[in-house]
């Protein structure tokens, strides 16, 4: 069987979560870089791909995917092993608490971690502009409290769905790499059970591998 192949830069962090998923199940897979410096993202031969001019797309032989969480939710079903279930779709409970933090990393965590990473990364090291200290600084109150939101649940549970590591822990994996190496992981530390739960991912050879290749470029 052919690997599946996904197009993407290293550096795109909605393609990073769908690596995670390959790497966490040891699937098979070809990377093909997609040149943002010169527009190929927005070609037609990508815009086949994913009619957004975005990345992540992957591709499985006559099926063309986009969206990172959807791909990685195909990725996990796909390669799914007893050592590597990341999705727990044979217990309707546990399903349904990765379903809820899947969510709650889309529509609460990204929304601000990936305004944070515009204005601390993309700005100035894509654009060479100046950093908006003003929104930075807004963004990072909003993610306080979602942060107080984690501290509270893994209190209760290891990882965010339960006892048991799923795509809803992996999904955040790209945007806190980055954060984390910024002035403000400081936020982290004042939450002894998120910091924990940060660091149990951080020491996964899946992340190692990623974020090494995501750095490389
Ligand atoms: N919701 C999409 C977001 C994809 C996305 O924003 N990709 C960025 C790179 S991380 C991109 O392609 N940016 C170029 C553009 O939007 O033109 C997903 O999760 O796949």
């Amino acid at each position: 069987m052919a690997p599946v192949k996904v197009y993407a830069p290293n550096m795109s962090t909605a393609a990073a979560r769908v690596l995670l998923c390959l790497e966490e199940v040891g699937a098979e897979y070809e990377q093909v870089p997609i040149n943002f410096a010169t527009g190929e993202h927005k070609s037609p031969a990508h815009l086949a791909r994913n009619p957004f001019g975005q990345v992540p797309a992957l591709e499985d032989g006559d099926l063309m995917l986009f969206e990172s969480r959807a791909i990685g939710r195909y990725v996990l079903r796909k390669f799914k092993s007893p050592g590597a279930d990341l999705l727990h779709e044979d217990n309707l409970a546990e399903s349904a608490m990765v379903n809820v933090w899947l969510e709650v990393e889309a529509q609460q965590y990204d929304k601000v971690m990936s305004l944070i990473f515009y204005q601390l990364i993309v700005i100035p090291v894509f654009y060479g502009g100046k950093t908006d200290e003003k929104v930075v600084a807004e963004n990072l109150e909003k993610l306080c409290k979602v942060l107080d939101v984690y501290e509270a649940r893994l209190s209760k549970s290891k990882y965010l769905a339960g006892d048991f590591l799923s795509f809803a822990d992996i999904s955040h994996i790209p945007l806190t790499h980055f954060f984390m190496s910024s002035p403000h992981a400081s936020v982290f530390d004042a939450r002894p059970h998120v910091k924990a739960w940060w660091e149990s991912l951080a020491s996964r050879p899946s992340y190692k591998k990623v974020t090494a290749a995501m750095s490389s470029k």
